[in-house]
């Protein structure tokens, strides 16, 4: 399988995020991708290349334009007003009886574009999360041209990002752009399937009221878990897209053979819209040792799910999500390619 691969990545390492009520190491850190990069050498996965440039374009094909001069500018603007000791981070939000109008003081901006206080904006974070969006949308390209499956080894992670908020550790939507390069190359219809542990909550959004991406998630229920206010059963989407959402929500303790049987039905909803192409959100935070999760796959789980997944016999994008243990997040991220490649 050819991987796509930044070093780039390594420029966003923040300071802290505010998790249990206390400014914390934050979990979604360099090592992360290190130990992915390390795992797929040691087992031969596919070769490695660098992304190509794909340029603003290509950017607001998804996010909003003011979004990203917010992202460009916003580590200056905090620089200037704080001296750069500390991440940029927010603390207020425009919720119910306030309202959602763009501030000028950076204080303000940051929280109108962000939708919790645990994604901090560093002094590399733009290079970073720019360069994880340019490896999904060349691993996106990669396919389009004809490889069967490629896998975006980026992070940055993408999938609660909206057109106009960051969160959840992500800047720019990987999956999404990944998914909108595919049909501007040709596909008419693209298949989005979310298996991280989270709710790929700015996956959806992006497009809930679109038919020509069917967004699919299996997730840690929203009434127990992050992101809390999206990623319900009756969410199927909106206007045009009413259908082409569909949400698996499972409780805490899920184990593998429930999980199992989840992904057996977003698989069949998949088969039945018959896309052009897939993309996967993959997360492989559903490991029982991840330390922010509550689900119970374990290590021989994963590659089950790659072989499930070649099954549905489509040109794949790979595109990685979360997984924060980090000693096993590359056995079994590259656990569930290689179960792909087996498949
Ligand atoms: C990103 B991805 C835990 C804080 C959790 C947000 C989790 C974001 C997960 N105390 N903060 O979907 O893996
Ligand atoms: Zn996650």
């Amino acid at each position: 399988m050819q991987i796509v691969y930044s070093a780039d990545h390594a420029r966003q390492h923040g300071r802290g995020e505010l998790t249990d009520g206390r400014l914390m190491p934050v979990v979604e850190k360099p090592a992360r991708a290190e130990m992915v990069l390390k795992r797929a050498q040691e087992v031969g996965l596919g070769d490695i290349m660098p992304p190509r440039d794909f340029g603003r374009e290509a950017l607001v094909r998804i996010h909003r334009p003011d979004y990203l001069a917010f992202l460009e500018g916003a580590w200056a603007e905090w620089e200037a007003e704080r001296g750069g000791e500390t991440d940029c981070l927010p603390l207020i939000w425009p919720v119910r009886n306030l309202r959602a109008v763009c501030p000028t003081h950076i204080d303000g901006k940051v929280s109108y574009y962000a939708l919790d206080a645990g994604t901090p904006i560093t002094p590399g974070t733009w290079t970073a999360a720019r360069a994880s969006a340019n490896v999904a949308m060349t691993a996106a390209d990669l396919v389009a041209d004809g490889t069967r499956a490629a896998f975006a080894l980026g992070r940055p992670p993408g999938h609660h990002a909206t057109a106009d908020q960051l969160g959840g550790y992500c800047f720019l939507n990987n999956a999404a752009l990944a998914a909108q390069r595919l049909l501007d190359r040709g596909a008419e219809r693209v298949a989005v399937l979310d298996v991280d542990y989270h709710h790929g909550n700015g996956t959806q959004a992006i497009f809930e009221d679109r038919a020509d991406v069917l967004f699919c998630s299996l997730h840690a229920d929203p009434k127990q878990e992050f992101p809390y206010f999206l990623g319900h059963a009756d969410e199927t989407g909106t206007g045009a897209g009413e259908g082409y959402t569909v949400n698996a929500p499972l409780p805490w303790g899920t184990t593998a053979e429930a999980w199992m049987a989840a992904l057996e039905r977003l698989c069949q909803r998949i088969e039945s819209y018959a896309p052009d192409a897939l993309v996967v959100s993959l997360g492989v935070d559903t490991y029982k040792g991840d330390p922010i999760s509550r689900f119970a796959l374990d290590t021989s789980d994963f590659p089950p799910i790659g072989a499930r997944l070649a099954k549905l016999a489509l040109p794949t994008t790979f595109v990685m999500e979360g997984g924060y243990a980090v000693e096993e997040i590359g056995v079994n991220a590259v656990g569930v390619l290689q179960g792909f490649e087996g498949g």
